[in-house]
């Protein structure tokens, strides 16, 4: 019996204003024609009845006086209790045990996290699948959407504006940085003598090797360029590892003795405070956190999505209330190359069409955020604003959010960062396995607030817009960093942040299979918005 049933017959219930004993759901979603039966036992049902009981199914399923339409013939009727435990139900509740009992929740922990048991996995479909109506006080949603550039973009490309944006960057990332250390500009720094302390804020500008194993980074500021000398004896010269072109850091140490070089004693980041202590809702409400559902693509998994749109409709997901989608809404056309030979769906507003459609199966008391992502119908440079007035039309059903790439949103006093996430391919190809992998998306997320930008290198995968500003800074400390476009789930902690990348609704494509990447597909995981605890459940 496919899992649809019983929820079919829930909701039919529901919509006649019934509750029913889970057996009886059982029963009737064995019947040839569920709808047929549920309509004959809610129309035999005695009128001061609310909870359709299993007695209830089989005294009117089994009356052989009955002519009903959908009534089953006697020996499909004749349902041993035993046997009418129900496949679907009961395995689909074995199955959630299984996964929850089979140590998900420590593989996606981060082992930094100061609260271990912060997460946890679960299969999706609810125990018992019971008639179940959501009551939500939609008057408490309370959501702000900030730092978006939609329709402040103002950029037309031109490379003075290039300069412009990474000046903002620089101002605003050394501002962070100028309180912790005695800074100089660089400019100064030729006139001081030789074997002063000093420091330098900038931004990485060139990393090399000497030819004794040394590390020399260029540091720019908005004066000029001076160079710092790590020394590869020092234990945490490691530090080279992690840093990444146009990123803003601060170098402290002493000057050689012609002024011409910074010998470093230690680097900083901009960071997020290890003291940083975030803000929680005041009430117990949850949100589910996705993203790259790509509707179009033949990998597209349907079903799962199905069975996730379900479950927010039973009562173990009656808290939900929130949905953030964070990016790849559909597969889009001519992403990749040969992306056309793997498209179900190969006209662009078609696969929103048909992503507007399975946006209707969420229920509709739900607050929907939603983002762009590299497959969607906007720019592909960062920032990317919220999709324009036709897909909105398109996709109005839900009455969403829609805002841009990245964007903070704030629900119930928690601050979310949502960004889809194209950086993590960079920082996956440029960091060592330690510190980025696509198996720990959480560890690159961790790299990005450390250096409080989502995107800090140019170039590459990244490809950035330039505006007046620099959105990709992350000025103030989230307390939610969600991501996704890796297709991997990864749920940590960086000092006190919660960190949820979430997985995907397509299976693996052509191009996942040839570089080995196994996604994540059909999870979910749900963030508490009172604790920021997360339950990752499963939807196939
Ligand atoms: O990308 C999902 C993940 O797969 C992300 O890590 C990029 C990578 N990917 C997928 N297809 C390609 C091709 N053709 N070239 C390079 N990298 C790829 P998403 O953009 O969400 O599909
Ligand atoms: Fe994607
Ligand atoms: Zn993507």
């Amino acid at each position: 019996m496919p899992l649809e049933e019983p929820v079919r017959v829930v909701r039919r219930l529901t919509s006649r204003g019934y509750n029913a004993e889970r057996e009886a759901v059982t029963l009737l979603a064995d019947a040839p024609d569920s709808d047929a039966a549920v309509d004959t036992v809610v129309d035999a049902a005695p009128d001061d009845v609310l909870t359709i009981t299993t007695t209830l199914v089989h005294d009117t399923l089994d009356d052989p006086d009955r002519t009903a339409p959908g009534q089953p013939d006697a020996d499909e009727a004749d349902i041993d209790e035993a046997d009418a435990g129900g496949a679907a139900v009961a395995s689909a509740s074995d199955s959630a045990a299984d996964t929850a009992s089979s140590g998900g929740a420590d593989s996606i922990a981060n082992p930094e996290s100061a609260v271990p048991d912060a997460v946890e996995t679960k299969g999706g479909v609810a125990d018992g699948i019971e008639a179940f109506e959501r009551r939500v006080d939609e008057t408490l949603h309370d959501l702000a959407i900030g730092n978006d550039v939609t329709g402040q973009s103002t950029g037309t490309g031109e490379y003075d504006e290039f300069v412009t944006v990474f000046r903002d960057r620089y101002e605003r990332l050394s501002k962070k940085l100028r309180g912790r250390v005695n800074h100089r500009p660089t400019n100064a720094l030729e006139s001081m003598p030789g074997g002063s302390d000093a420091a330098i804020v900038g931004m990485v500008d060139d990393i090399r090797s000497t030819k004794s194993g040394h590390w020399i980074v260029d540091l720019e500021d908005t004066n000029g360029t001076f160079p710092a000398l790590i020394m590869k004896d020092r234990e945490w010269s490691s530090v080279v590892d992690e840093l990444l072109m146009d990123e803003v850091i601060a170098v402290e140490g002493s000057l050689s003795n012609d002024g011409g070089i910074l010998f470093a004693d230690s680097v900083h980041f901009p960071d997020v405070p290890r003291t940083y202590r975030p803000s929680t809702a005041d009430r117990h409400v949850q949100a589910a956190l996705i993203s790259d559902v790509h509707v179009g693509s033949q990998e597209f998994e349907a079903e799962a999505w199905s069975v996730f749109a379900d479950w927010l409709h039973t009562e173990e997901a009656e808290h939900v209330e929130y949905l953030l989608v964070g990016g790849d809404m559909v597969e889009g056309v001519g992403v990749y190359p040969n992306q056309d030979e793997e498209l179900d769906i190969v006209d662009i507003y078609e696969q929103y069409e048909q992503f507007a459609e399975y946006l209707k199966e969420i229920p509709g008391d739900m607050e929907v955020v939603m983002i762009p992502g590299n497959h969607d119908a906007v720019r592909l440079a960062e920032p990317q604003p919220g999709f324009d007035e036709e897909l909105r039309d398109i996709m109005s059903a839900h009455d969403a959010h829609i805002t841009g790439n990245p964007s903070t949103v704030n629900v119930e006093g928690v601050d979310i960062l949502m960004y889809h996430g194209v950086s993590i391919d960079e920082m996956v190809a440029e960091l060592p396995d330690d510190k980025a992998s696509y198996d720990r998306p959480h560890d690159a997320m961790a790299q990005l607030l450390k250096k409080r930008h989502v995107a800090p290198q140019y170039g590459g995968h990244m490809r950035i817009a330039p505006e007046e500003k620099d959105y990709l800074v992350i000025d103030d400390v989230p307390d939610v960093f969600h991501t996704g476009h890796v297709h991997k789930l990864g749920v940590g902690e960086y000092h006190n942040v919660r960190l949820i990348n979430s997985g995907c609704w397509q299976a693996q494509t052509e191009f996942q299979k040839s570089v080995n990447i196994q996604p994540d597909v059909a999870t979910a995981p749900i963030l508490d918005l009172d604790t920021l605890d997360v339950t990752v459940r499963t939807f196939r």
